[in-house]
């Protein structure tokens, strides 16, 4: 973990879940984070933590939808000069919008999961990939799914983002491995956040339904492997991590009492 300390790192998706649960750990471990997300209030309450436990972290937060390349650029342009060597991205932002069957999606839900999960990453991904490579190091960090090994009813559209996750991983990979730029696709299961709330339309109860009978895991957990990939020697690249809730065998396949 001492090889975080100091290290910039761009969190996407850091107001809640997984990407706020990366930002403490790389905190503890000594990172400075930039942490983006539309919720700015959300981001403020993130930073507020940070600083009370970590006080000598420096934290930047801008507001940012990564739906708009134009805002993406700005947003990366706009960091402060001291944090603006990212060492680390963590494309964490993405999200599912319902679980309707490709003979009734609505054109809402195709595009926000397309130009979040897929459009969004590779805005994020180029507009830093680029400073990465000028500077000849760096570390991109996808979280993948396992709905992107797998095809389920209703996730049409979510697994074709994860699925071309994962295929930008491997691509981005294969692009940078002179400069080197270290690339893993982090693949998570049944993981409890404001996932299956925000999929639902804010249905607390459909949302419930999805991790009954079953412990997920906890966003702390995903970040876990995230700051493992990230903390190995320059020398070892995690490429591929896929974690599974422990009752949970795929994506569609899960033990319940
Ligand atoms: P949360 O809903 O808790 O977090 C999602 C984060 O993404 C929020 O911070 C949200 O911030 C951000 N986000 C969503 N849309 C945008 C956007 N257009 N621009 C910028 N930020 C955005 O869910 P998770 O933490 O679970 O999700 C994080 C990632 O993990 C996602 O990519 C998801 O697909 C993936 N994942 C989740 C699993 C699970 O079971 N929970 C399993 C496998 C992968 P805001 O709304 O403030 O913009
Ligand atoms: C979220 C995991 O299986 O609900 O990426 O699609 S799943």
């Amino acid at each position: 973990l001492s090889r975080l300390l100091g290290k910039n790192v761009l969190i996407t998706g850091a107001s809640s879940g997984i990407g706020e649960a990366c930002a403490y750990q790389f905190a503890a471990a000594g990172a400075n984070v930039i942490l983006t997300a539309r919720r700015k209030d959300r981001l403020a309450e993130v930073q507020q933590k940070i600083h009370a436990a970590w006080p000598s972290v420096q934290v930047h937060t801008a507001g940012l939808d990564v739906q708009s390349s134009h805002a993406v650029d700005q947003a990366i342009s706009s960091i402060p000069e001291a944090l603006s060597s990212i060492d680390i991205l963590v494309n964490n932002a993405g999200l599912a919008m319902g679980v309707d069957h490709v003979s009734d999606v609505a054109d809402s839900a195709i595009d926000a999961m397309v130009d979040t999960n897929v459009k969004g990453l590779l805005y994020v991904t180029r507009a830093v990939v680029r400073g990465m490579k000028a500077r000849g190091s760096g570390h991109v960090i996808m979280m993948g799914s396992i709905a992107g090994m797998a095809g389920y009813q209703g996730g049409s559209v979510y697994c074709a983002t994860k699925s071309a996750v994962h295929a930008i991983s491997e691509a981005l990979r294969a692009e940078t491995i002179g400069v080197p730029i270290r690339v893993t696709d982090v693949r998570p299961g049944m993981v409890e956040t404001e996932f299956s709330v925000v999929r639902f339309g804010g249905d607390r109860g459909r949302a419930g339904e999805v991790y009954r009978g079953i412990e997920p895991m906890t966003a702390g957990d995903v970040a876990e492997s995230v700051v493992f990939a990230a903390s190995r020697h320059p020398r070892c690249v995690v490429a591929d991590v896929v974690l599974l809730a422990s009752g949970q065998a795929s994506a569609t396949l899960a033990h319940r009492s």
